[in-house]
């Protein structure tokens, strides 16, 4: 049988019975692809691995997460479902919303989501609230709606998501035949490190794998509340994905964090903006940039010695840069030459 989604691939671990409706897109199955570029001119004398979710059905890891949530909110007779986003989540929830047909309301920071993402939520139909505010208030708001009103809360503090999104940890192992010594990640709202975490500790207890990864997570410094330790009532990056500055998942993350003997760190716009252009100039991938964030924190954490020679290292890419093309052809610095349709022309453009 072809690939039908990761509930079907991973159905034994998840909570769900013959009898759910499963509302999938296909989701998962996303490449895992060696990087012997990127880890040769970064200096990392270990193997290094991007795990690609910019290749889910929406562009983003979300689909993972998303296609549990809906479908346990589609078993449960939901008449509609509601989430705070920074964009990816409103445009995960707006597609599995139509497919399993229920209606769907997302809330987003005006003015501060990808245009890709916000075309992705308009496109799929969703009912779209734009409010004065950043992430964190609009995750306060559709909180009190979804306890006060009869509409299912499809955040990652739903714990729906957390079980599909601790496939993507199933998939590195299962295609590493072991688990990685390290796993980077881009941390904003939390949600996915914690959901990896769990995936890693399950296949461990399940004998499947024999070590346990360090959980390696990168928060933007300008939205770096727990390595700070506070709420960050302003949050700002341009990484717009993780401006977030009270992550729901906060104590789950340090958990994962003290358990695994990994990091929480932050890494700076500017060492964001250099991954992004790297992983693109020299592994062919466009993420967009806070899934850059892992990388960033990896050539951190590679220059402050905490990574062992010889290992296997995972990061993960969020998702898709073709979300974002406004920051793309920012920070591409790219020259158009725009010419004639004449050969002459064109060929002088070429530099012949
Ligand atoms: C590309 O879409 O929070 O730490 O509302 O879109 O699990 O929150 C997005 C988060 C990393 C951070 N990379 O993951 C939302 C939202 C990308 C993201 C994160 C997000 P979490």
């Amino acid at each position: 049988m072809y690939y039908q989604g990761l509930i079907n691939k991973y159905r034994k671990y998840l909570p769900v019975t013959d009898s759910t409706p499963v509302i999938t897109l296909n989701e998962g199955n996303t490449p895992l692809i060696k990087a012997d570029n990127l880890a040769k001119k970064i200096g990392l004398e270990s193997n290094l691995y991007l795990k690609f979710e910019g290749s889910n059905p929406t562009g983003s890891f979300k689909d993972r997460g998303m296609t549990m949530a809906v479908t346990k909110a589609k078993e449960a007779g939901a008449g509609a479902i509601i989430c705070a986003s920074t964009g990816n989540t409103s445009a995960s929830a707006a597609a599995y919303g139509a497919k399993a047909g229920i209606k769907t309301f997302v809330l987003i920071p005006d003015g501060y989501i990808a245009l890709g993402k916000l075309s992705q939520a308009m496109m799929y139909g969703a009912e779209i609230i734009a409010i004065q505010g950043n992430f964190d208030r609009a995750l306060e708001c559709v909180r009190e709606i979804s306890e006060k009103y009869p509409v299912t809360l499809v955040n990652s503090v739903n714990p729906f998501r957390i079980e599909g999104q601790k496939t993507g940890a199933f998939e590195i192992c299962d295609a590493l035949g072991k688990a990685p010594e390290y796993h980077f990640i881009p941390v904003g709202n939390a949600g996915n490190i914690t959901a990896y975490w769990k995936g890693y500790r399950e296949y461990f207890k399940e004998g499947i794998i024999k070590t346990l990864p360090k959980m390696m997570g990168y928060e933007a410094e300008g939205s770096a509340a727990i390595v700070r330790g506070e709420r960050i009532m302003n949050p700002e990056t341009f990484a717009t994905a993780i401006r977030i500055g009270n992550p729901a998942s906060w104590t789950q993350a340090e958990a994962a964090r003290d358990e695994s003997k990994g990091k929480i760190g932050c890494v700076t716009d500017e060492k964001i903006a250099e991954a992004y252009k790297m992983l693109a100039s020299t592994e062919g991938i466009l993420c967009e940039p806070a899934s850059a964030a892992s990388v960033a924190g990896l050539i951190q954490a590679n220059k402050e010695g905490l990574v062992e020679a010889g290992t296997d290292i995972v990061c993960i890419l969020t998702g898709n840069g073709l979300k974002d093309p406004d920051n793309a052809i920012k920070y591409s610095n790219a020259d158009v030459k725009k010419t004639s349709s004449e050969l002459d022309d064109v060929l002088r453009a070429m530099g012949i």
